[in-house]
């Protein structure tokens, strides 16, 4: 195994909880076009772009829509998420994640935020979180979503690191898709069984250090 230089965290499920904001507004929009939409439905959205997720939501209504009125949608949607981030707290990081930020930085790791959302930045704002963050990739700098690797290889780039040389953190399978193409050590952070394709599986941050991270990754 080659040295870790850098850490690359997904920030909703991983730092922050923020699907069940995503979950609110998209239902929001279903029953304003008159079907339902389940928490069971809202699996299929985590880690996926805001309009790949607008076409997902739409086949589970079983409808099709023209570009234009997908636009207006998509900004309704987006209007009605902001709603919930404008009120975020940071009681809401996710447990372990500020001392696991500090103490990766203190080990002269350096950071970057890897996410499909384009309200990446805000939501670090209001959390207190920015300044862990050497480099933010977020979903209005890559052309091509999670499991394409784009937004890790830009975040490496940015870091002046290699892919080797990098451990991306993600809860979705589209984001640990994406790690392994673009040839990055994978932790999977949640259940076991969902996110069996990462090099390792921890179910949270309070669970472990950076440093006992790093040893376990070594002994795969
Ligand atoms: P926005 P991540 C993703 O964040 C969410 O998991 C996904 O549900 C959402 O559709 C996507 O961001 C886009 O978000 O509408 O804010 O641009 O997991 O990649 O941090
Ligand atoms: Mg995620």
């Amino acid at each position: 195994m080659k040295e870790i230089k850098a850490f690359l965290f997904d920030l909703d499920g991983v730092i922050v909880d923020t699907a069940k904001y995503h979950y609110l507004a998209w239902k929001q929009i279903a029953d304003q076009l008159g079907f339902e939409f389940t928490l069971h439905d809202n699996e299929r959205l985590k880690g996926v772009s805001r309009m790949r997720s607008l076409d997902i939501l739409l086949e589970v209504g079983k409808m099709h829509l023209e570009q234009t009125e997908k636009e207006k949608l998509a900004t309704r949607k987006n209007e009605l998420y902001l709603q919930h981030i404008y009120t975020l707290q940071k009681t809401e990081i996710l447990p372990g994640v500020t001392a696991f930020l500090k103490e990766t930085r203190g080990m002269g790791i350096k950071i970057a935020l890897g996410s499909a959302s384009k309200n990446a930045p805000l939501i670090l704002e209001r959390l207190g979180l920015t300044s862990f963050f050497d480099v933010i990739i977020d979903g209005n700098a890559v052309s091509k979503a999670k499991p394409d690797p784009e937004v890790f290889l830009q975040g490496a780039a940015a870091l002046k690191v290699s892919p080797r040389e990098c451990v991306v953190f993600e809860d979705a399978e589209a984001g640990i898709e994406a790690a392994i193409a673009g040839r990055m050590y994978c932790v999977g952070v949640g259940s076991e069984s969902a996110l069996h394709k990462a090099n390792l599986v921890i179910e949270g941050f309070n669970k472990l250090s950076p440093h006992e991270l790093l040893q376990k990754l070594r002994e795969e």
